[in-house]
Formats: C-alpha cells, sequence, structure tokens
C-alpha cells in the first residue's frame, strides 16, 4: 500500500548529535541542544531526522563505538532528554530514525569484556576469535589470521595476550565485530532493536549492515604493490548468510510495527546488489546508500584524490537511476558524517559558492529517491582550512597520518590529501550565526568552528529568498506538492554537454524538467527537439540565478532551472 512508502516523498535530516547545538556549554553538542533547533529543521521542512549514534561509547569513533545499546551518552543527556526529544519532533509532525550500530561494538562494551575474559568464557563465540597463524618459515613470528588491513589503517586483527589469540575489527581496534553466525547475538540485537520500537522511534539507519556476514573461509586479499596488507573487502563483505539476516531481522523486529524507514549503509554495493536489499517483494530494507558517486574521486586510495571529469558526477547518478528504475528504491546523498563538503568537492566554494550549492542541490532532490540533507549542507557549509595535524580529530585521519608517515612519506603531502578528503571536514560545528562560537556553544568547542561561519551562517540566510538555505527549502517543498518528484520515472536528456545534467521525470500528464550546468564555464544546452517544443511557453518554477527562462537558453556558471508542466 502507498502509505506505507510514505518516505518515497520524504527528506531526511541527518543530525551529528556532536556538532549540532551545544546546551550546556561542555563544546560538545547535545540532546537539549537539538531541542533549541527544532525551528531550524521545522522552517527547512524535512520529514525524518536521523541521528548519528547518542549511546553510551568511550568515543573511540564519536559514538559508533558502543559500549551499551540501551541509553543515552552522558555528554549527549540522558534518557528523559531522549524522549522530550521524541515527543517534540512526533507533536511537530516530524519522525525519528536512530543509527543501528550492530557490525561491532566497543570493546568496553559487557559482552565484549566478557568475551575476551576467557576462551571458556559464555560470550566468547560472540566476537570473532581466531588463533595466531604460524610464521611463513620456521622461526618467524606468529602471523594475523588473515592479511585484511583495517578501514582505519592497520589490520584487522588485534592479539588479546590474555588469551593469545586474535579478534577481527574491521575498523579501530576499539570496535571489535560481533560474530553474527551465533543466534544468541543476532536475538540479542532484535531484542534491543524492539526495545527502541516500543520506546515509539520510527525507524534506523543501519551502519555497515553488508559486512554482517563474512565468508567463513576467512581467506587472505589481494595485496597492491608495496602495500603491507591486503585487501579484505570481497571476503568480509555481502557474505553468504547476509539477506538470510535481513530477512530474520525484518521478521522478528519489523513485522507488525506499521510503517517505518530502514536504511542500510552498505559500502561497495553495487547496482546490480542494491535491489536484493530495497526490492519490496524480497523484505528487507526500503532503501540503501551506495558509495560510487563519493568514490568517483579516490584516486590511488581516498587520500590521494583526483579531479573529476565535468560529467561525471551526473553519469554516475544516471546509471544509478536507471538500474533501481524497476525494482528497488535509491537513496539520494551528497554528503553525510563521513564525507567531504560537497560544495568543496564537487562544487566551486569559491567564486561560485552559492551557485553550486545550489545547483548540486536541484539536481539530487529532483531525482527518484528518498534525498538525506547532512547538517550544514542546507547552509552551504565549506570544507575547514585545516593546516595542521593538531587540526584535525577523526581516528581515521590520524591514524591514517601516523601510519603515513612512518611509511615515509611527506607529512605535507599527506595533509593536502587530508585537506581534501578527511571526515573532520563533515564534522565542524554548525554555523548557526556570526558570532565567536556561531552560536553552537559558549566556549571553543571540541573541534574548531570553520572561520567563515562570518558570513556562511543560519541567521544570515532565512531571510534571503536567494540563499541556499532558501533553495533546499523550495526544494523539499517541491517533493511535498507535486507528485511527480517523488513518484515520476527519470530520463537523462541528452544535451550535447557533459557539464549539463538535463533530465526529465514523468507522472502520467505530469512532467518536470531540470536543466543544471555543474561547471563554472558558461554552456548552451541543445534540447532535443521534441522536448524544446514541449518546453516553447515555459513554465519555470524554480531556479538559482536570475537568467534567462527559455529552456534551451545558454547557461551561466552553475546555473539550473526546474520546469513543470
Ligand atoms: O562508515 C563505514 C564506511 O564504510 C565509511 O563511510 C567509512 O567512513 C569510510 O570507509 C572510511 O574511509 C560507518 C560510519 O558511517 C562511520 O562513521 C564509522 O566510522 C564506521 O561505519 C564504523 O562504524
Amino acid at each position: 500500500p502507498a502509505s506505507s512508502q510514505w518516505w518515497k516523498s520524504a527528506v531526511v535530516y541527518q543530525i551529528y548529535p556532536r556538532s549540532f547545538q551545544d546546551s550546556d556549554g561542555d563544546g560538545i553538542g547535545d540532546l537539549q541542544g537539538i531541542l533549541q533547533r527544532l525551528d531550524h529543521l521545522e522552517r527547512l521542512g524535512v520529514d525524518v531526522i536521523w541521528l548519528s549514534p547518542i549511546y553510551p561509547s568511550p568515543q573511540a569513533d564519536n559514538g559508533y563505538d558502543i559500549s551499551d545499546y540501551q541509553g543515552i551518552d552522558p555528554v549527549f543527556g540522558t534518557l528523559d532528554d531522549f524522549d522530550e526529544l521524541l515527543t517534540a519532533l512526533h507533536s511537530r509532525g516530524m519522525r525519528l530514525v536512530m543509527d543501528l550500530v550492530v557490525n561491532h561494538t566497543s570493546d568496553e562494551h559487557p559482552w565484549f569484556v566478557q568475551s575476551r575474559s576467557s576462551i571458556h568464557s559464555a560470550k566468547r563465540d560472540w566476537y570473532i576469535w581466531r588463533p595466531p597463524r604460524a610464521g611463513h618459515a620456521p622461526g618467524e613470528p606468529d602471523r594475523e589470521p588473515t592479511n585484511w588491513e583495517s578501514f582505519f589503517s592497520g589490520p584487522t586483527w588485534t592479539l588479546d595476550p590474555e588469551t593469545g589469540e586474535y579478534y577481527l575489527h574491521l575498523f579501530a581496534r576499539k570496535q571489535p565485530d560481533l560474530n553474527w553466525e551465533n543466534p544468541e547475538v543476532r536475538q540479542a540485537v532484535y531484542e534491543m532493536m524492539r526495545w527502541w520500537l516500543d520506546r515509539g522511534v520510527d525507524g534506523f539507519r543501519m551502519d555497515v549492515i553488508n559486512l554482517i556476514s563474512k565468508n567463513p573461509d576467512y581467506p587472505d586479499g589481494p595485496v597492491r604493490p608495496g602495500a603491507e596488507y591486503g585487501d579484505g573487502f570481497a571476503h568480509y563483505s555481502a557474505g553468504p548468510r547476509l539477506h538470510e539476516y535481513l530477512q530474520e531481522m525484518r521478521r522478528e523486529v519489523f513485522d507488525g510495527r506499521g510503517s517505518l524507514l530502514t536504511v542500510g549503509e552498505t559500502p561497495g554495493v553495487t547496482k546490480d546488489a542494491a535491489p536484493l536489499f530495497s526490492d519490496p517483494a524480497r523484505r528487507e530494507l526500503d532503501m540503501v546508500f551506495q558509495f560510487e558517486h563519493v568514490s568517483l574521486d579516490h584516486g590511488n586510495g581516498k587520500f590521494r584524490p583526483r579531479a573529476l571529469e565535468p560529467g561525471e558526477l551526473a553519469a554516475s547518478f544516471t546509471e544509478w537511476q536507471d538500474a533501481l528504475a524497476d525494482a528497488g528504491w535509491n537513496s539520494l546523498y551528497l554528503a553525510n558524517h563521513d564525507q567531504p563538503r560537497p560544495v568543496s568537492r564537487f562544487g566551486d566554494a569559491g567564486e561560485w559558492w552559492r551557485e553550486s550549492a545550489t545547483a548540486l542541490a536541484t539536481v539530487l532532490h529532483l531525482q527518484r529517491g528518498t534525498p538525506y540533507v547532512y547538517q550544514g549542507e542546507e547552509l552551504g557549509m565549506t570544507n575547514a582550512p585545516f593546516h595542521a595535524i593538531e587540526d584535525y580529530r577523526d581516528v581515521e585521519s590520524l591514524n591514517y597520518y601516523a601510519d603515513a608517515v612512518t611509511r615515509g612519506e611527506k607529512p605535507e603531502r599527506v595533509l593536502s590529501g587530508l585537506m581534501r578528503m578527511s571526515r573532520d571536514h563533515a564534522r565542524t560545528p554548525v554555523q548557526w550565526d556570526a558570532s565567536a562560537n556561531a552560536g553552537f556553544s559558549t566556549v571553543v568547542p571540541w573541534i574548531a568552528v570553520n572561520p567563515n561561519h562570518r558570513h556562511v551562517n543560519a541567521q544570515a540566510q532565512y531571510g534571503d529568498a536567494a540563499s541556499v538555505f532558501s533553495h533546499y527549502r523550495a526544494l523539499i517543498a517541491l517533493r511535498h506538492r507535486l507528485p511527480v518528484v517523488a513518484d515520476g520515472d527519470f530520463e537523462r536528456l541528452d544535451v550535447g554537454a557533459p557539464a549539463v545534467f538535463a533530465f526529465r521525470r514523468t507522472l502520467g500528464a505530469q512532467r518536470l524538467l531540470v536543466i543544471a550546468n555543474l561547471s563554472s564555464s558558461a554552456v548552451t544546452p541543445h534540447l532535443p527537439e521534441a522536448e524544446r517544443e514541449y518546453w516553447r511557453d515555459e513554465r519555470l518554477i524554480l531556479n538559482n540565478v536570475d537568467g534567462e527562462d527559455r529552456a534551451d537558453a545558454a547557461l551561466s556558471p552553475w546555473e539550473a532551472k526546474v520546469y513543470a508542466r
């Protein structure tokens, strides 16, 4: 039924609580801070809030290392604050989706503390323990069970001296992987999920959910020339029991609960595999986050990025629109807490800052799929001007830097990679106003505020009809108002210029035409004859530049136009 797919016409807003709003003057955002900013969310018009993790955690990975699944970390507040936030969102007509991080826990979670205590512990098998492998040659030291490199540098295995075995951690050492093969683990996770749903939450964003089933043979991965470890991705992603687990979860947790939102984070997922998760007939998830467009600029690793050719982003989006046209559903995003700021990465944060931020938003929001806005994106927030390693906070960046410099790379070179790709660019405090700490806090925050908050901030944008904020607001309103935005078919139009992303959406007699110049040079699109005819008496309903109305007029840099009929 259509109503159970309410998320097709919804827009999700991601809050990274640490960096959203501080209410108690400790320099770290918190739940009461979010409560103070609900007017912002309501004004923007978003339907769903996704909260990055707020559970008790040693914060080795800013909360993606959970030590108690059923509580709130004191740095963010209390369960009472949480209930207050949930009630307040619901009373304003918004839903709340929690981050579900169940590929791994913190090493300080009581489950892991018990698991590591002894080979005979009842919780031993809740995590993935393996004995050392003998060295290649006699006399060589023992080795890790596989050669896999972790996401955060170094091996995916750490030797626990107490019991002489290694535990698996695809991420940091403080994030041991749970053993999903063990039915007790799965039941404990499902029970915890039901507890949150009983409390009233409206769904889950599932962290690296395609990594929960591993190849039981634990084979080595290929080693790049010069690399110390191998790439185990093919062996720890999309394992043989992945879809069995997700279907079980659906039955045990979601069946009979009404209309929720479930979105899986699935790095490396292919166009062929995505519908396996999100085809409603398979009863798994509502949608997944794919990573192809945010990997286009990775060169030899993500911290050695390459420049994109004009049109690469549009081509990637188009392929995903086509691949999921009949089965499955796209999650549309340019930003999240792991990615650099899109206006710095895909746009032109200098001369064409406002134009490129709004053009990128236009082509994202008017595709078929559910758009996600990451905090600050709606203000056109940019990458941070961090020049020294001391400016960074993220475990991925810090580990990578230490590792690369130890291997002999020039610190300046490593820093230039971080300046483009560090996750910390997404994590600087939201820029509410031009005051000293950007209205985020009364004290110096846990990570530096971007100095451009003097001119890039919410206060300056609310009343300005041409602002990035107003443009996001208009795009969100369009999705709510026009069924063709939510449900229409997608077709890219060839206008003879790869930098121009032009597409048509169709639903019965309703049509939408989007034409956007995703480059910093002027360009003239050549609309197909029939299209030019159709839009002859143009119905321009939204633009980001005060330019010419005609659909086939020359486009100035980053000019974006939307027509509806
Ligand atoms: O991220 C998993 C993931 O694959 C990436 O986006 C990751 O940040 C990147 O590959 C590192 O280069 C999720 C969370 O979104 C991220 O914040 C966590 O650190 C990670 O899982 C572990 O929980």
